[in-house]
């Protein structure tokens, strides 16, 4: 068993989406073991994608992610990071696979509706960002 993090970004939200892709989580297999609804700080916002800080789209990045309210929750299944990057779909809507979040719902590279953590390593990271360990079940 294996946990990650997946955040329903402002779009998702915005767009009412949130009991959607959560249902997908479930239909793959992935249970909701903690989840809470809140808006970003900016502080919250960069050091969270504090890898991303040299890039071009940071401050886009952050501008988006604190524009609104977010869903934060952690996914435990078998092979969960890899299960959610698949159900995800790519970063840029227009590759994601047809049936993906990204495909259905996002409608640009900003605004690309799910967030979700890349390894085992850094979901490990990720999620004690945002939950202590006995608001996990
Ligand atoms: P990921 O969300 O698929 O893991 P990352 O490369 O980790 O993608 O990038 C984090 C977020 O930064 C993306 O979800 C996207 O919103 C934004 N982003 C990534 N690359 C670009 C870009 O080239 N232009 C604008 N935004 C980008
Ligand atoms: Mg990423």
């Amino acid at each position: 068993m294996q946990e990650t993090l997946s955040i329903i970004k402002p779009d998702g939200v915005a767009n009412n989406l949130v009991g959607k892709i959560i249902s997908r989580f479930e239909e793959a297999g992935l249970e909701i073991c903690a989840i809470k609804k809140i808006r970003l700080s900016k502080p919250d916002a960069k050091a969270f994608y504090a890898v991303h800080k040299d890039q071009a789209f940071f401050a886009d990045l952050i501008d988006f992610m604190v524009s609104g309210p977010v869903v934060i929750s952690v996914l435990k299944g078998q092979d969960a990071v890899n299960k959610n990057r698949e159900l995800m779909g790519a970063t840029n809507p227009k590759e994601a696979k047809a049936g993906t979040i990204r495909a259905d719902f996002a409608k640009s590279i900003d605004a690309n509706t799910v967030h979700g953590s890349d390894s085992e390593e850094n979901a490990k990271n990720e999620i004690s960002f945002f939950f202590a360990r006995q608001d996990i079940y």
